[in-house]
C-alpha cells in the first residue's frame, strides 16, 4: 500500500500508521482522512494484525483539520463543518474505538484539535515529555470534536474538561498523565519504540479477551452497574469460549508459558 500523507507497515502482528504532514504539523487534508480510513479498514480486515500504533512524523503528532483547506474568505459560503464531521472525523473515531484489538497511541509531539482527541480515542497512550495536548478548538469558534467533549469529562472529570475546552490552554505530558487523561509520559527519544515494544507484546496475548475488556471498559462510561454486570456475564461467556481461554487455563495447570493465537 503507498500513501502520499501517511505511512503504513505490519511487522510482527502490528500495524503502525504514522501520519506523515509534518510541514503542517500533520493536519489532516481530504487526502489523508482517505489514507487513514483505508489504512485502518486493512488493519481491520488483515488477521494478521492484534495490535495498531498511530503516531506522528516530525514535531508533531497532529494539529487537527487543516485550516488551510478552508475558505473563509468574505463573502464565501460557510463551510459545512457538520457534513466533514460526519463524513471523515466521526468514522475515524468509531473505527478506532471499535477495532477488536488494542489500539496504542504514540504522541511525539504538540497534539492540537481532532489530533488531541484521536490520541484520546486509542486505548492505551503514550506521549513524549515534550508533547503538549492542546484542546485549540475555542480558539477558532469551534466546538472540541472527534469525542473530545465525550472523552474529556470522562477522563479528567468535568471542572477540567469545561476549562481546557474553553481556555485551549496547553497540558503537558506529564500533567496529562496525573489527571489520568493518557497512560504515561515517557522520554521523547523512547515514545515510538515504548508503544511498539508494548503493541507487539500485545499482539502475543488473547486478542478476543483484549477486545472484549475494550468494549466493556467503553460501555461502562453510561452503563448503570446492573447493566455492567450484565454486560461482564455476556462477554465473559464469549471470552470462555475462545482458543486463548483454554490455551491461558492449559498453559497455567501445565506450568509452562502460553502460545495464544487471538482466536
Ligand atoms: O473543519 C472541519 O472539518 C471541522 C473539524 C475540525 C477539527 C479540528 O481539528 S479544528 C482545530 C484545528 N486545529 C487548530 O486550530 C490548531 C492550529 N495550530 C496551532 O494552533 C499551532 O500550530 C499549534 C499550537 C498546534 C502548534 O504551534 P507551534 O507554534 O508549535 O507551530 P506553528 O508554527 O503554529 O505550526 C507549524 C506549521 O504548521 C506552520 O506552518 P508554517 O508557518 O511553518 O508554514 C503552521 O501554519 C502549520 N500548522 C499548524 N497547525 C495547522 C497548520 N497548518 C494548517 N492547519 C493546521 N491545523
Amino acid at each position: 500500500m503507498s500513501f502520499n500523507n501517511i505511512e503504513f507497515v505490519i511487522e510482527d502482528g502490528v500495524a503502525i500508521l504514522t501520519f506523515n504532514r509534518p510541514d503542517s504539523l500533520n493536519s489532516f487534508n481530504a487526502e489523508m482522512h482517505s489514507e487513514v480510513r483505508e489504512a485502518l479498514k486493512e488493519t481491520k480486515k488483515n488477521p494478521e494484525v492484534r495490535a495498531l500504533v498511530i503516531t506522528g512524523n516530525g514535531r508533531g503528532f497532529c494539529a487537527g483539520q487543516d485550516l488551510s483547506d478552508r475558505n473563509v474568505a468574505p463573502g464565501a459560503e460557510a463551510p459545512n463543518l457538520g457534513e466533514s464531521i460526519e463524513k471523515n472525523y466521526n468514522p475515524m473515531i468509531r473505527s478506532i474505538r471499535a477495532l477488536e484489538m488494542p489500539v496504542i497511541c504514540a504522541v511525539n509531539g504538540v497534539a492540537a484539535g481532532a489530533g488531541a482527541n484521536i490520541a484520546l480515542a486509542c486505548d492505551i497512550v503514550f506521549a513524549a515529555r515534550s508533547a503538549k495536548f492542546i484542546q485549540a478548538f475555542c480558539k477558532i469558534g469551534l466546538i472540541p470534536d472527534s469525542g473530545g467533549t465525550w472523552t474529556l469529562p470522562n477522563t479528567v472529570g468535568q471542572a477540567r474538561a469545561m476549562a481546557l475546552s474553553m481556555l485551549g490552554d496547553r497540558i503537558s505530558a506529564e500533567q496529562a498523565e496525573q489527571w489520568g487523561m493518557i497512560w504515561k509520559a515517557v522520554d521523547d527519544e523512547e515514545v515510538k519504540a515504548t508503544a511498539i515494544e508494548t503493541a507487539k507484546q500485545l499482539a502475543t496475548q488473547p486478542t478476543k479477551g483484549l477486545a472484549l475488556i475494550k468494549r466493556a471498559i467503553h460501555a461502562s462510561a453510561t452503563n448503570t452497574l446492573d447493566e455492567q454486570l450484565d454486560l461482564e456475564r455476556d462477554l465473559q461467556t464469549i471470552a470462555g469460549r475462545t482458543e486463548d481461554y483454554r490455551e491461558g487455563v492449559a498453559a497455567f495447570m501445565e506450568k509452562r508459558q502460553p502460545t495464544f493465537k487471538g482466536q
